[in-house]
């Protein structure tokens, strides 16, 4: 990775999933910038920025576009392009991730889309920008998405319409060389994750029944988020790649 330059979106902290392919991605050499939304999450931010070398550390709230516009603007003063980023967003009401599906509200269905879904678009209209000589766009998506998980309910609906944006962008962008990813990560006890009703009990029931009898690591993601970042996956576009120690097989 030595020589190319990456935007990481969706530290919250030295947890995150974004963190694990962060840590990967720099251990190999590339270079990153890194994105947190709010100021109680610059604190941990910052610091992690700091341990990999990273100086162009952005505030960033997708939900709007001016804010999605002053980060890749930042990011073009100090670079003159960009060859990967890591899309490691999603939000929803927590009080909606635990009865059912069908008591969703209107408001929670569109915020949760928006921030979970349509983000990913709005990042590769303007990475598409700074990716002259192609490059790797990647976002994290869970099995919820392609079935019925329980408390997933409207995650679940807007990770299946993220999968299939990645489709839809790996077929406008391939021409320019961009490649268009997604992760389907395991479970993993995360900030995000312990707004999941029952939690606890899905990640015993992955170790009991995933073919590999564990569950996976943000290292385990990472190394999947450095394959789809570099060259060794230059052959790969508009895939779901299950990171989950084989759950989605059996489960
Ligand atoms: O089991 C898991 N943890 C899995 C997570 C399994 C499979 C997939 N994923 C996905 C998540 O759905 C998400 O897309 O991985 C991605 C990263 O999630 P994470 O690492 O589990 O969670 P976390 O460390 O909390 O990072 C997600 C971050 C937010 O953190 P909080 O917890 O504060 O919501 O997404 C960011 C925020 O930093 N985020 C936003 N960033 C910019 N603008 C926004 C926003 N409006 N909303 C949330």
């Amino acid at each position: 990775m030595a020589g190319k330059r990456g935007l990481i979106m969706g530290v919250a902290n030295d947890r995150s999933i974004a963190w694990g392919i962060a840590k990967a991605i720099h251990a190999q050499g590339g270079q990153l910038a890194f994105t947190y939304q709010g100021e109680a999450l610059e604190r941990r931010v910052r610091p992690l920025a700091d341990s990999v070398g990273a100086d162009l550390v952005l505030p960033c709230d997708v939900t709007t576009d001016e804010s999605i516009d002053a980060t890749f603007a930042a990011i073009g003063k100090k670079w003159d392009s960009l060859d990967f980023v890591v899309h490691a967003i999603a939000f929803s009401d927590k009080e909606e991730l635990k009865g059912q599906y069908v008591d969703t509200s209107r408001a929670n269905f569109a915020r949760t889309m928006d921030i979970s879904c349509f983000s990913f678009t709005a990042v590769a209209q303007r990475a598409k920008a700074m990716m002259p000589h192609g490059g790797s766009l990647m976002t994290l998506t869970y099995l919820g998405a392609e079935r019925v998980m329980p408390h997933y309910n409207v995650m679940g609906v807007a990770k299946a319409a993220l999968e299939c944006s990645v489709r839809y962008l790996a077929a406008d962008l391939g021409h320019q060389g961009i490649r268009v990813n997604a992760i389907s990560a395991g479970p993993i006890k995360t900030l995000a994750a312990s707004g999941i009703g029952d939690f606890r009990q899905i990640l015993r029931w992955n170790e009991l029944n995933a073919p590999l009898t564990r569950n996976v690591t943000i290292e385990d993601v990472g190394g999947a988020g450095l394959y789809l970042a570099s060259e060794l996956s230059r052959g790969v576009t508009g895939e779901l790649h299950h990171v989950d120690s084989g759950y989605n097989i059996v489960g």
